[in-house]
């Protein structure tokens, strides 16, 4: 069939649209880059139109129902904020004081020699990432080896955060696949072999993707090797509450460390204690040998903040600042912490317990052993396609699930697909 002129003149501009357009590309050369392993599985979850689909990929707590969950003294102290009438000036480059200094007592406690001396210096950063980012591009400046060490497995982010801040990453071992549990012989060698003035990368408590935690005598003697072997701990606290429902107990590595005299690096989050997911609220501190020293650490750091995003958002850091310094309302927050930690250790018994009902021979023990937000399930990556594709069962890729998506009301739907595709 010919071509009407009509045609031929559209088909001519379309040639020529199409020149112009490869003519003008400038990115031809940036290649499509995959999905991220984390929130690249919200993502796919959004797409999928069954009913039944569970999203236990990223770390988002949720209530029994499987909606996202308000702390109820986030509400209050919002109503607060509210009837303060505040404006919305810049905050300083190192963030709102008080958050800061309030952030820095809820990690090292209120009766720490270093907060009574002076000896830190912190500022607000986004949420956790941005205070491993922050800290990161100190250490690439400052600190004498630019090496970190990092467990294996470990949070799929903490690679790039630290390989684009320019420091070079190493790793040590930490899980055992076969115990589902921690390989400490296997942690201490790898340390012991760690260069003077290296950094090592801990996850203060939950481990994740793993759930599992050295205990309170190990972590003594994990300081005692870093600090015979002067090594520098750079601490991720991501979940200080969510292991045992007590932010006390979960600082219990950190307080170990700096009652053993370390100084430390610390990165701090509130996207999952407080539920402030969104509003980037966290916390990056050095300890310091002095005043003079943390003033100079200071400086530094909010040079480095000023090039990069100037200064942190202010509302996060308020409602944090709102709990933290009313006695009343930081203790209904610590209640609801709790309420939040014990739904997702209730979870854990029924999920495993469920699984046992299938009929499933498989060991789960390490369900209910593993703590925090996660269980490293111990699925294969045939297994995690399958439950995405046969189940609508989203989780990452190396089998860890987010206990804070399951509910009573979805336990069940999940032990039947796990079982079948286990089974299979
Ligand atoms: N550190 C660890 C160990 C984390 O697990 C996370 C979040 C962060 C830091 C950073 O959190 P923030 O920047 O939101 O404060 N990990 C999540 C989310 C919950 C994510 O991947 O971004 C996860 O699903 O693993």
């Amino acid at each position: 069939m010919s071509m009407s002129k009509c045609q031929q003149l559209s088909s001519a501009l379309f040639k020529q649209q199409k020149n112009v357009r490869l003519m003008s590309l400038w990115w031809s050369n940036v290649e499509q880059g995959p999905p991220d392993a984390i929130l690249g599985v919200t993502e796919a979850f959004k797409r999928d139109k069954n009913p039944q689909k569970i999203n236990l990929g990223v770390g988002a707590y949720r209530d029994d129902n499987g909606s996202p969950y308000v702390l109820p003294s986030v509400i209050q102290a919002e109503n607060r904020l509210l009837k303060k009438n505040l404006n919305k000036e810049y905050a300083p480059i190192s963030g709102i004081l008080e958050f800061c200094n309030e952030s820095i007592k809820l990690a090292l406690s209120a009766e720490s020699p270093i907060i009574k001396n002076g000896c830190f210096a912190s500022i607000q950063s986004i949420s956790g990432t941005g205070a491993l980012r922050v800290g990161a591009e100190f250490l690439k400046r400052y600190a004498p080896l630019k090496t970190i060490w990092v467990p294996v497995p470990t949070w799929g982010n903490h690679g790039q955060i630290f390989k684009f801040s320019g420091l070079e990453v190493k790793t040590y071992r930490y899980y055992d696949p076969k115990t589902c549990g921690l390989d400490f012989s296997g942690m201490i060698d790898d340390l012991s072999s760690a260069p003077t003035g290296s950094v090592i990368l801990l996850h203060a408590c939950a481990h994740n993707p793993t759930g599992v935690d050295p205990k309170p005598e190990q972590w003594k003697e994990l300081s005692d090797l870093l600090k015979k072997k002067k090594l520098f701990p750079f601490f991720d606290m991501a979940y200080q509450g969510f292991a045992s429902g007590n932010v006390d107990r979960d600082a219990v590595a950190v307080r170990t460390f700096l009652s053993d005299g370390h100084q430390i690096a610390l990165a701090q989050s509130f996207a999952k204690n407080m539920g402030l997911y969104g509003e980037r609220a966290g916390l990056f501190s050095l300890t310091s040998l002095d005043t003079d020293e943390a003033n100079r650490i200071m400086s530094q750091l909010k040079i480095i903040i000023r090039g990069m995003y100037s200064n942190p958002p202010i509302h996060g850091a308020r409602l944090v600042s709102e709990i933290l310094t009313d006695p009343q309302l930081k203790s209904h927050w610590m209640v609801e912490v709790k309420g939040m930690a014990d739904r997702i250790i209730s979870v854990r018994d029924k999920l495993k317990e469920l699984l046992a009902n299938e009929g499933s021979t498989r060991n789960w023990q390490h369900i209910t052993d593993q703590i925090g937000m996660f269980c490293y399930t111990g699925l294969e990556k045939e297994h995690v396609k399958k439950l995405i594709e046969d189940h609508s069962v989203y989780l990452t890729n190396d089998g860890r699930i987010s206990m804070a998506g399951v509910t009573s009301k979805n336990v069940g739907y999940l032990a039947n697909a796990i079982h079948k595709v286990t089974s299979q």
